[in-house]
């Protein structure tokens, strides 16, 4: 009998196809994000639009905006954001949280730091397809402790969106997606399914380790990595130090996109519509006539 390793064998294990360096670059108001997708030379991985390394520090932030025709993912990976939109939902995640905010027909909202020092954390937008942009806005929101986290021959991983090591998560996602925060201690080898239609990546945030390839070079922190075809993925940690990274993938919509900044819809003429109902207050917009952030006033926009 052969050793077997891991309970999972994947018989085609995806390789990366391309690789990104996100550099940092400013956004919102005084913030700073490195972006991956959403960047000019990578505008769209459907069905993700933008990802985001974010890093704020007060006054600095993203006041007051719209978002129409897909999803916002928050995780924070150091410090706390509070969130108020113009329904009157407020709310502040630390370090571990996050929230899953499905903007739909539209949101106008503000993330502002909620302490002192450095907030870090990541942004996934996802798509919406053409039949789910114009839904009711809705929010999920999960604190860390209630993230399942589990562990085995030195991975961990938490598990944000589907299913991992036999645990899922309860966050509904509308475009079917999953998000997994992984932990390798040195030495450590993982096997991940990834259903084979869909489009995923790597996005490495500590560390350094081996993707899709035991003999390939080392990659890390701050680089996107593309996935090709293939059953899942494979990953090492060689060093002498954790590899920590998220593995995200999605099916992809296959849909004609046209965005303009926070919205996304399917042609042109919903884009004007959209643009329209924003400056009239109408279709999902009504609210946004007299509302104005707390965080906003205070800062005296
Ligand atoms: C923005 C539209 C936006 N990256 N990362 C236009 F929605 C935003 C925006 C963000 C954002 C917010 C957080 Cl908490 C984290 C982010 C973009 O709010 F900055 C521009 N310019
Ligand atoms: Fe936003």
């Amino acid at each position: 009998m052969p050793l077997i390793e891991n309970s999972c064998v994947l018989e085609e294990p995806r390789l990366v196809v391309r690789k990104f360096l996100a550099r940092p670059q400013h956004e919102g108001f005084g913030a700073i994000v490195r972006r991956s997708i959403g960047r000019f030379e990578l505008k769209y991985f459907d069905p993700f639009l933008v990802l985001d390394e974010f890093s704020v520090t007060a006054p600095a932030g993203f006041p007051d905006h719209p978002h129409r025709g897909f999803e916002t993912v928050t995780y924070m990976l150091q410090g706390a954001m509070t969130h108020e939109d113009f329904e009157g939902h407020k709310g502040t995640i630390c370090t571990g949280d996050l929230q899953w905010m499905t903007a739909g027909r539209g949101i106008v909202h503000s993330e502002m730091p909620a302490a002192q020092g450095i907030q870090k954390g990541l942004q996934l937008w996802i798509n919406l397809s053409s039949k789910h942009k114009m839904i009711e806005p809705k929010y999920q929101e999960i604190s860390s402790k209630d993230i399942a986290e589990v562990s085995k021959d030195g991975v961990k991983v938490r598990v944000i969106a589907g299913e991992a090591l036999g645990t899922k998560s309860p966050i509904y996602t509308r475009t079917p997606t999953m998000y997994l925060d992984f932990s390798l201690k040195p030495g450590a080898h993982l096997q991940q399914p990834i259903p084979i239609t869909w489009n995923a990546f790597v996005y490495v945030l500590e560390g350094e380790g081996m993707f899709g390839n035991a003999k390939s070079l080392p990659i890390s922190a701050h680089h996107l990595l593309l996935l090709g075809n293939g059953d899942g993925l494979e990953a090492w940690n060689k060093s002498s130090k954790t590899l920590r990274f998220i593995l995200v993938g999605g099916e992809p919509l296959g849909e004609p996109l046209v965005q303009w900044g926070p919205f996304v819809m399917n042609t042109q003429e919903e884009i004007d519509q959209t643009i329209g109902d924003f400056e009239n207050f109408v279709n999902g917009f009504e609210k946004a006539r007299y509302w104005r952030s707390e965080a906003a006033v205070s800062l005296g926009f």
